[in-house]
């Protein structure tokens, strides 16, 4: 373990019991080569979480980190999007599976093997990538050079992954990447999403279904809710209606929105996409900087005189207001800097988020507490997330607040510690556990955060 991760913040003993355990979590959540989410609720390849497995790996085998990468993008469409879920025909019990989604059936450009769903989530891939490489360069010898030679031949899949969502996801008058799926935007059943949900109907139509999910999280409070589910399910017909063309669904689709977050993630991503075509020596460097120049613009349109970003319904042009995590989408976009920052740092650290006088641990919940709509046991409704502690703490360094980033890393750690597990989300007044008890992207922050 180096002196620039947080290990030294936990007695040394404490430290490698919890990378170990972070470790033991990747490791028992594998099938072959392939870390998954978790056993049981998400036995599949999610395509966020991949990005951020890999991060966690890349401190412990490079190889592996890339082997888990290029797993994911087997499932990459004809058109560059990368699928949200690449199916493993092994594995049974989530839903909706791969006959649900009949991606195969109803799109060219969706692969017959693996068989994937046919939404996409956000595009952390490139910074997944660039770390990997970078935490491969410190190792040195033949893992530095194996790691930049896999850069070099799977820029293009990246590249073509990018050019996706600028060609069939970015609005044309604001620039935001839009959203077809609450899925889409990872925080599923955000309140952002609450008036968009509203606006779609599910119709008569709607095939029967049984959730798997309550059969592993017990406490059905925890996960969304049956009305939310129909929804979800509903826009599943929609898509497979549109045969799943993007330009049919940005006509047809009820769900339509201006993603904030989705898109500050694309303009960070887009800096690191950049940087790896300088590292391999593609010639695509002023076309991928245009990307993030233009993504970040999009969210400085949508930030409002609090510092704060907000998303837009496209089917309403109705704003989503602010009250949850996606608002600080300005310091994830990146170059924000002197009075921007300041401002954004001190509203995470505030009152209505991370310093609310009632939280276990100090650390920003998916929804502000201030917010009406804040439920603390509700998946994206309250709880806290280690994996946007991860992104924030990441932003933070990246904006040169390296304070607040190491305030906001050592507090996550003691979040894990102290809670006694390693899990999808937790409650942020009593610190309780919540949904999936070893979850794979918890794990792989921890293992970053204690020996990246
Ligand atoms: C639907 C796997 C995924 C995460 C998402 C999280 C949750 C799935 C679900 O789990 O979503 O994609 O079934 O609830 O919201 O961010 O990628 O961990």
């Amino acid at each position: 373990m180096d002196s620039n991760n947080y290990a030294r913040e936990l007695p040394e003993k404490l430290a490698t019991t919890m990378a170990a355990r972070a470790a033991h979590v990747l490791g028992v959540n594998s099938d072959g080569d392939v870390v998954k989410p978790a056993r049981g609720l998400y036995p599949h390849q999610w395509s966020w979480d991949t990005a951020f497995i890999a991060i966690g790996l890349s401190a412990l085998d490079v190889d592996l980190a890339c082997r888990n990468i290029d797993a994911l993008f087997t499932g990459q469409w004809r058109n560059g999007m990368v699928p949200h879920i690449v199916f493993d025909p092994a594995a049974k019990g989530y839903f909706p599976g791969p006959d649900r989604w009949a991606s195969a059936e109803v799109s060219a450009d969706a692969p017959s093997a693996p068989l994937t769903s046919g939404i996409c989530q956000p595009p952390v891939h490139a910074i997944a990538t660039l770390r990997t490489v970078r935490a491969a360069s410190r190792q040195g010898g033949s893992t530095a050079s194996a790691a930049l030679g896999w850069a070099g031949t799977f820029f293009p899949k990246l590249l073509s992954w990018h050019r996706f969502l600028v060609r069939e996801r970015t609005e044309a008058n604001t620039g935001l990447v839009r959203i077809f799926h609450g899925w889409e935007s990872g925080m599923d059943n955000s309140p952002r999403f609450d008036g968009p949900y509203s606006r779609v109907q599910p119709g008569p139509e709607l095939p029967l279904y049984e959730r798997r999910d309550l059969k592993f999280v017990a406490d059905a409070a925890q996960r969304p809710t049956t009305n939310e589910y129909d929804r979800y399910l509903w826009l599943v017909e929609e898509a497979k209606q549109a045969g799943y063309d993007q330009q049919v669904l940005s006509r047809s689709s009820s769900f339509d929105v201006g993603d904030v977050f989705f898109t500050a993630l694309f303009a960070a991503a887009n800096d690191d996409l950049a940087e790896l075509a300088a590292l391999v020596g593609a010639p695509e460097v002023s076309e991928v900087r245009g990307y993030a120049e233009r993504a970040r613009a999009a969210v400085a349109a949508r930030t409002g005189p609090s510092g704060l970003a907000t998303d837009i319904d496209f089917r309403t042009g109705e704003d989503l207001g602010p009250g949850t995590v996606a608002g600080f989408a300005p310091l994830i976009a990146g170059q924000l800097a002197g009075q921007d920052l300041d401002k954004l740092v001190t509203l995470l650290q505030g009152p209505c988020w991370a310093g609310h006088p009632g939280l276990r641990w100090a650390l920003p919940p998916s929804t502000s507490p201030c917010s009406p709509h804040f439920r603390p046991r509700s998946y994206w409704r309250g709880p806290v997330w280690p994996v946007t502690n991860w992104l924030f703490s990441w932003a933070l360094e990246r904006a040169g607040a390296e304070q607040a980033a190491a305030d906001l890393r050592r507090t996550a750690l003691r979040q894990v510690v102290e809670a006694g597990g390693l899990a999808e989300y937790y409650e942020p007044f009593t610190g309780e556990v919540l949904g999936s008890a070893n979850h794979s992207w918890t794990a792989a922050v921890v293992v970053d955060w204690l020996c990246g």
